[in-house]
Formats: C-alpha cells, structure tokens, sequence
C-alpha cells in the first residue's frame, strides 16, 4: 500500500457522539456519553479500531469544562489529542439577527469576545485551529444591509485573528443556506475566501462538504483553494438533500473520490500542507461509534482508490486529447476493489482487519449501555 495512507488522519467532532435528530425528534440512544470525557473516550474507541483518527474536535460551550488542561491529559490518557476548537454563536438568544455581523456593537463585541474565550480554550488545549461557522444572515430581502454586514464581517473577524498565537489558525466556513434563508453572510468558498485573505496568512477556508448547492463540482473548488493555499480544512459528510450529515461516502462515493483525487494532486496529503480532514456528522438512527468507524473507513477506502490513479498515463491521455483515455484511466482506479489490500494492511500495521466486525465483538457497545445509566445524555446544544 502507499506509504501516503500511513500518515492519514481523520479528525472526530465530539458532537458526532451526542444524540442528534431533526427538528421533528431526537431520538436517544443507550450507552450515549453524558459528558464531553466520555465523548472523548468514544473517539479514542474509534482510534483504537482504525488508527485513523487521532485527534478530537470541541464545540464550544456543548464541549465546556472548567479545567482544560484536564481535559487535555484525559485525552491523552486515552491516546487521543484534542483538536480543532468551533465556536458557537448559533444558540443565544441575544443572536437572533446575527453575532459577529450584528447591528449593535455590543453584540458583535459578545460575539467577538466568545471567540476570544475559544481562543483561551485553545492555549489550554494546545489546539491549532478555531473554526468559525456562522449563522448569521436574513430571511426577507431589505431586512438587512448586505454591504454594512460584510463589513462588520470583516472588522469582527480581524480584532479574532489579532489574537491568535503565531502557531495558531483562523479557518471560516461557508454555508449557502440555513438558519437563514434569504441571505447568508457567509455563503459560498468566494466569500470566505475574500474574508480571510483580508486577515492575513493564518486565515484559512474550512470547506464542508454538505455546504453546496446540488451539482456543486465540489473538487474544483477543492482545487482552486489548494492552488492558492487557503484550504484549511474539510468538514466531511455526506447528503441527499441539503446539509445531511450523514456518513461521508455513504451518498456518493464517488464524489469523495473526486475530491479526494485533487486533494493528492494539490499535495495535501502530506501532513505539513496543514490541511485538517475532519468529519462533521450526526448519527441519528444508526449507532454513533461504528458511524464513525464506517465514516473514517470510507475515507480511507477512497484515498486509496484515488492514489491509484496513475498520474503518468492520465497526464499523457490528457495531453494527447484523449477524452476516453483519460477518464478511463480515472475510473480504473476508481472500480479498483482496495478492500482486501486494506485489510491485510491494517493488519500488519497490528489493527483488525475488518474495525467495524472488531467493534461489534469488543464488548465495547454492551459495557457502555451498562455503565452510562443516570445523568443527562450529551445532545445537540450540550
Ligand atoms: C454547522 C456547521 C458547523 C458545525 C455545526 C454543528 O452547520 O457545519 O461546522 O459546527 O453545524
Ligand atoms: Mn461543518
């Protein structure tokens, strides 16, 4: 196998193993962590099986605690890292028409001054990377000033990035719809991308993949934000509809293929382009340990199906005009079955050779429906 796939790491969002649901019902499940230490003792679980996954996302307050340098070592303890830091800005009421965008200068400052506490978060944690998602925008045409709100954008954000430490990042989302419908403020890569080259080098572009509108070439983009160095980081999932969070790969595999094949050509497969792979998901109805075991094992699946592409021939039929040539060169490696060679692969790495048959006859699940009675289940928004 390629050595490239040795050093692939996958990040956790914490919130993948709260319970989740639509705005029609949360169903919970037994055995789901009632504290951000048992969340993070679940993603080590996933580690444990894949050796895929080596750090964990926080979301900030669902994930708080008043000792982070604890939970830090409780991480470490586990053999997992903490990672990157998202900010929430989504949930208070005070946020109505908006945070860091907001009208009234005493919210944008709370908004500003949440992130600033991200921030302490991330000292403590030894964290990299804030990741900024916003939900701010408008329902109704005229109900705000798109230009006034861009521009607080942007005013916002550079007293953010002011106080990050040298080794850390800033990396924005975009999301073309939802909560608002009308406008967003931060909609589409364009967008993001003006922003954070406004603040300087350590700005970045989180793509998430269920942000785009259906039909979306999702690997141009991929391409162009590698081309010129702003991509920070990916927040895999995958949907139908509109912003799933379904299991990456699990909607169209070949998709992430394709992205995964221009994220190879634009080298962020080596660990120091600095691009964070990471899932955002929830896990509604299927159990959230194995979703992520799947998840990161689709991933996996992928990348080794798209280094397999072989460059030469492509670059070769590419320059010759050869339109077949060429994409059948990419769906060779596409239809390319690397399930066995990955098992054997895991397995002489010292992991299971099947992690998702490993989890179910671990035990793990049972000991935890056993052991976590009492308390409050963790959920979206705790
Ligand atoms: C948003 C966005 C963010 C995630 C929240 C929970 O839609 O994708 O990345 O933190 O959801
Ligand atoms: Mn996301």
């Amino acid at each position: 196998m390629e050595p490239a796939l040795a050093s692939q790491a996958i990040e956790l969002p914490s919130w993948a193993f709260g319970n989740s649901g639509t705005r029609f019902k949360v169903f919970g499940t037994p055995g789901t962590p009632r504290t951000v230490q048992e969340k993070i003792a679940d993603a080590a679980t996933v580690h444990r099986f894949t050796g895929l996954a080596p750090t964990v996302a926080l979301h900030i307050p669902w994930d708080h605690v008043d000792d982070y340098t604890a939970l830090r070592r409780h991480a470490e303890d586990h053999g997992v890292a903490l990672g990157t830091i998202n900010s929430n800005t989504f949930q208070d009421d005070v946020y109505k028409f908006g945070s860091l965008t907001h009208v009234d200068p005493a919210v944008r400052q709370q908004a500003v001054d949440h992130h600033l506490a991200c921030i302490d978060v991330m000292d403590a944690t030894g964290s990299r990377d804030l990741k900024i998602w916003l939900a701010d925008g408008t329902n109704y045409p005229g109900q705000g000033d798109l230009r006034g709100r861009q521009d607080r954008l942007a005013e916002s954000l550079a007293t953010i990035y002011d106080r990050l430490g040298p080794e850390q990042r800033l990396v924005l989302e975009y999301k073309f719809f939802e909560p608002a419908f009308y406008h967003t403020d931060v909609p589409d890569w364009g967008t993001s991308l003006v922003q954070v080259t406004a603040l300087g080098e350590r700005a970045m572009v989180c793509l998430d993949t269920g942000h785009h509108a259906p039909g979306t070439n999702i690997e141009f983009i991929v391409m162009q934000l590698l081309r010129v160095g702003r991509l920070g980081s990916f927040d895999f999932n995958s949907r139908f509809y509109a912003d799933d969070d379904l299991i990456v790969g699990a909607a169209d595999p070949f998709q992430l293929f394709r992205i995964l094949v221009e994220v190879i050509r634009g080298g962020a497969m080596d660990p120091a382009s600095g691009v964070a792979f990471m899932l955002d998901q929830c896990h509604n109805v299927e159990l959230k340990i194995p979703g992520q075991i799947r998840s990161v094992l689709n991933v996996q699946e992928m990348t080794a199906k798209a280094l397999l592409v072989d460059t030469d021939a492509l670059a070769e039929a590419q320059a010759a005009g050869d339109v077949l040539g060429a994409n059948g060169i990419l769906m060779d490696a596409f239809w390319t079955d690397v399930r066995p060679e990955l098992a054997r692969w895991r397995e002489s790495r010292g992991l299971p050779a099947d992690p998702m048959r490993a989890y179910a006859e671990s035990g793990y699940q049972q000991q935890i429906e056993a052991e976590r009675v009492g308390g409050q289940q963790a959920g979206w928004g705790a």
